[in-house]
């Protein structure tokens, strides 16, 4: 039996408990829905609600023959354990183990030392299927391209790369009739007052922002026709009727052309659904906002990640701060919501940078933002540019993740952390003074603010001293 599974416990989480936004991991739903039009049997168990125990409990009493489990570097601490426990475990020693997803490219050594038979490197339907059926027919892996293994004497093999599929519209579905996808509904419902459901339209990105991890779809970029993805909203709305898709590409506007076909589409089927997206500042203008609103979206994340052109230049990101600005502000006219992403202590970032973000949000203003304090993921072009002065080599790999990896950066540790509640508390005190919200909370944000402030030059100075 073949069990599909990922590593995400939501009791385990305890930043996730206060925001309750889960979504279902839609790898395995793709790899489960290939594997079902192939007709091969097999279990999807989603951990997302689920517990340790219970899990553990599963795989004793379904012994899978082959355990194939998604990872990504926060998951990664999990899904070591899950390898621990099954080969401790007498009655799982047939057990293969296959490991694909965003964290298997750059972690083989360690995944495959500590247990993992094979790993599926990059995109995961064929190769997925093609190891499978070789499992099962007892046939030679040996050649399979896309995956890695480790030979008796301990030498780890890495096949070539198998060609990315050209048509994407061949790939069924994502089967989101194996997991009980209503408890996610319910979830966002009573937390949130509606609900979402994830749909990916492309896959891979053309650009190369430097802290970016594209270890599953390389620097490229291939799309599903925009009937195809209609067909699936019109699915997903008869089926579970959300009140929302968010569509997880990496930049949705990146084709115009793509999004003048899919809008005449909606409007010409009559799809009322409402999405949220990603996208960049420099594949907006005002038609193609015009045409993100007719197909129905109500929000759209524009990143820029600092509001210091240095930093963004730094970053590859190729964008220019101010069209950031404008392109926020243009959505906002139209009627979107406008959401931003922010990243702190990026290298060689200054106070006076930090300053800078702080402004170009003032001036955006957008609806939401998202605060990070830079790490480097494994295989990107930032962790190969601070891995010098970091800790990487220190951690124990099993029990961190790539998010407990430090590195010099202009100021200490506490002193981001101060930062972001910086600007945290300076954004919600201006957004508060803006639409005239009573003193008192405003007050207290404000407070807050200077507290912050006030540690990041307590911080500082010890920096400065250090
Ligand atoms: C949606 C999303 C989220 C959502 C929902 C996550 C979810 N449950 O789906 C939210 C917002 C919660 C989220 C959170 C985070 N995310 Co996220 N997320 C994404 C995003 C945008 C889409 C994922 C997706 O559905 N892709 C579409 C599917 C079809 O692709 P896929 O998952 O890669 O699956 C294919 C292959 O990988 C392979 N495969 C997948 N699983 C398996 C399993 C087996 C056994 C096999 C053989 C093959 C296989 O086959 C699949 C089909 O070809 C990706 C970027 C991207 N474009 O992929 C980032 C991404 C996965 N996230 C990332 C990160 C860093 C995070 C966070 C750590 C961010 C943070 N600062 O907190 C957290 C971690 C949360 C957690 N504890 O897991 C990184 C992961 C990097 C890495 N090396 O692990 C990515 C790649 C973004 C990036 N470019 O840096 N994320
Ligand atoms: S940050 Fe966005 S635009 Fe930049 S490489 Fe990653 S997915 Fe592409």
């Amino acid at each position: 039996m073949i069990v599909l599974t990922h590593g995400y416990f939501l009791q385990d989480d305890e930043k996730e408990k206060a925001i309750m936004k889960p979504y279902p991991p839609l790898g395995i739903l793709y790899l489960s829905a290939y594997m079902e039009e192939k007709m091969i049997e097999h279990d999807v168990f989603d951990t997302t609600f689920s517990s340790r125990e219970k899990f553990n409990d599963y795989l004793l009493e379904k012994k899978p023959s082959i355990l194939a489990v998604y990872i990504n570097l926060m998951t990664k601490v999990n899904v070591v354990k899950t390898i621990q426990f099954v080969r401790s475990e007498p009655s799982l020693q047939h057990t293969k183990i296959i490991l694909g997803g965003p964290d298997v490219r750059y972690n083989k050594e360690n995944l495959l030392h500590r247990g993992a038979d094979f790993l599926v490197i990059g995109e995961g339907e064929e190769t997925f299927y093609e190891l499978v059926t070789a499992l099962y027919t007892d046939q030679s892996y040996q050649a399979i391209a896309g995956i890695s293994f480790r030979m008796a004497d301990g030498t780890i093999i890495i096949n070539p790369e198998r060609g990315l599929r050209k048509n994407l519209d061949e790939l069924p579905f994502p089967n989101r009739k194996k997991i009980d996808l209503d408890t996610y509904l319910q979830t966002w419902k009573k937390h949130h007052g509606f609900s979402s459901v994830t749909v990916s339209t492309m896959r891979g990105c053309p650009y190369s922002c430097h802290w970016c991890s594209r270890g599953v779809y390389g620097k490229s970029y291939r799309r599903r026709s925009p009937q195809s993805v209609v067909d699936e909203m019109k699915l997903i709305q008869q089926t579970y009727n959300p009140d929302n898709i968010w569509f997880v590409d990496d930049v949705f506007t990146v084709s115009h052309k793509w999004l003048e076909e899919f809008t005449l589409l909606v409007e010409q089927q009559n799809l009322r659904l409402n999405y949220e997206c990603i996208t960049r500042a420099d594949r907006l203008n005002e038609e193609v906002i015009q045409l993100l609103k007719r197909s129905g979206c109500f929000r759209v994340w524009i990143g820029a990640e600092s509001g210091s052109q240095k930093i963004i230049d730094l970053m590859d990101r190729r964008v220019d701060v101010k069209i950031v600005q404008q392109m926020i502000n243009a959505a906002q006219k139209a009627g979107i919501q406008a959401g931003t992403f922010i990243m702190l202590g990026y290298p060689t970032e200054t106070e006076t940078d930090i300053k800078q973000t702080l402004r170009h949000l003032k001036n955006s203003n957008p609806e939401w933002f998202t605060i990070t304090i830079t790490y480097p993921i494994r295989g990107t072009e930032l962790f190969e540019e601070v891995e010098a002065v970091s800790n990487a080599h220190e951690i124990n790999w099993a029990e961190n993740t790539d998010r407990d990896i430090d590195f010099k950066r202009t100021y200490n540790k506490q002193y981001y952390h101060y930062a972001v509640q910086w600007i945290i508390n300076e954004m919600a005190f201006y957004q508060r003074k803006d639409k005239n919200l009573g003193i008192i909370g405003s007050s207290k944000t404000k407070l807050k603010a200077i507290r912050a402030r006030l540690g990041m030059m307590m911080e500082k100075r010890k920096t400065a001293m250090a």
